[in-house]
């Protein structure tokens, strides 16, 4: 819930003595600090930063110009979507985003791991894609699709976690992680030549209930862009 503040300071605006998030609504790594701080309950101020004529000052706050950035009251400055989202779950752990054993923080972190090399990648390079290369780039996204299905068969064939989440019935930090990527299924879909589908098939049965349940979720639709905006966003990826 952001907070509404007219603190600027004399190089760039942020909130005294609370939490000021940088983010555009259209990028994936944003929500996924915008979706912690909104699970916790945390007020923070909210300072959208327009990519394609970001503000003069906003190189003071991170050098690297990239959302998101987040300014904590002690007016420490923090990169990087996932040590964000991670540091906003340790500091409100009454949120209950993260397992508590060591064990299974290290299984989640392994499958963001996998997420991230199969399917974050592969959607970049479909979006790319020319047309020559698209139903290749689109069978390397499905390939990811099904290691990202079997990841989710075996996590949820151990112990008693019977889903659709990670972490069971509840929409938690693997989801904070995932869902804006979730999400650009349908920018895929939209840019590619003949389209893109998870096939409603058994190979990918657990996928599609898991992406399923994170798109009905109130965690995903509170923050989530309008799709149309998500789609414009991604028009300067394509190849002319
Ligand atoms: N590894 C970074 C990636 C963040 C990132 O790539 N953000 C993009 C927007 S989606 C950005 O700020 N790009 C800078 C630009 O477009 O100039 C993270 O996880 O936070």
């Amino acid at each position: 819930m952001p907070v509404e503040s007219n603190t600027i300071s004399a190089e760039y605006p942020y909130e005294e003595n609370g939490y000021t998030l940088y983010s555009c609504a259209t990028c994936p790594y944003a929500q996924r600090a915008l979706r912690a701080f909104t699970m916790a309950g945390v007020p923070f101020r909210l300072v959208e930063i327009d990519l394609t004529n970001k503000p003069s000052w906003y190189h003071i706050v991170n050098p690297l110009q990239q959302v998101p950035t987040l300014r904590t009251p002690s007016g420490d400055i923090l990169t990087e979507s996932l040590i964000i989202a991670e540091y906003v779950a340790d500091q409100f752990p009454a949120a209950n985003l993260l397992p508590t054993s060591a064990l299974a923080r290290a299984k989640l972190r392994l499958f963001l791991q996998l997420f991230s090399t199969h399917i974050i990648s592969a959607y970049y390079r479909v979006i790319r894609a020319t047309a020559d290369s698209m139903l290749a780039e689109k069978e390397k996204l499905l390939e990811g699709v099904r290691v990202i299905n079997g990841a989710l068969e075996k996590h949820w064939g151990e112990g008693d976690n019977e889903g659709p989440f990670w972490m069971g019935s509840r929409f938690a930090f693997a989801e904070v992680a995932t869902a804006s990527f979730v999400h650009l299924f349908r920018v895929v879909d939209y840019y590619c030549d003949g389209g893109f589908e998870v096939p409603d098939t058994k190979e990918y049965a657990a996928f599609r209930r898991w992406a399923g349940a994170i798109e009905a979720d109130p965690a995903f639709t509170n923050v989530k862009p309008d799709d149309m905006k998500l789609i414009a966003s991604y028009k300067r990826f394509r190849p002319e």
